[in-house]
């Protein structure tokens, strides 16, 4: 009965495209359920977001980040200076051997410069990372609504107003 029940609920995810994880493999990598945060039309910024899963005995770096919805794509990291979020570039993202490092709102997250197009809500659009040991990927990244909040965050409460 549970596996019918899993089969029923699993074919129900996949007819709703908003809710829809999905997941990548690039050598011993997994990227889980790229995302991107609805902005407002008129933006000049988005940031995505997704989860890293290591199965490798060495660490990695994710390195850069290209989409052809941006002139611009920059790896970033969020801090807090003076009661104020801020973000910043780094030069890299580690990816911990045998473990797991998660881009999310308030956090890492690859910003995304100079729109040549607004993602829109249910849509999807490319995306390329480069990590130093495990390569290239292609990968697509959903937009998810404002208020969505990632598995695994779902506990947390912050602001991420900026994204
Ligand atoms: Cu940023």
């Amino acid at each position: 009965m549970k596996t019918i029940k899993s089969i029923l609920l699993g074919s129900l995810f996949a007819l709703t495209s908003t809710v829809n994880a999905h997941d990548y493999k690039v050598g011993e990598l997994h990227i889980e359920h790229p995302w991107s945060k609805q902005v407002p039309p008129t933006s000049q910024v988005a940031a995505a977001f997704f989860n890293v899963v290591s199965h490798s005995n060495k660490g990695d770096e994710l390195l850069s980040a290209t989409s052809p919805i941006a002139g611009k794509t920059e790896l970033h990291t969020h801090f807090h200076e003076n009661g104020m979020m801020k973000m910043r570039e780094v030069e890299k993202i580690d990816i911990p051997a045998h473990g797991s490092q998660a881009l999310k709102p308030g956090g890492y997250h690859i910003m995304f410069f100079k729109l040549n197009e607004v993602p829109k809500l249910g849509e999807k659009f490319p995306l390329t990372l480069t990590f130093k040991h495990a390569g290239t990927i292609d990968l697509e990244v959903t937009v998810e609504e404002a208020t969505y909040v990632p598995e695994g965050m779902k506990e947390e409460k912050m602001d991420h107003s900026q994204h």
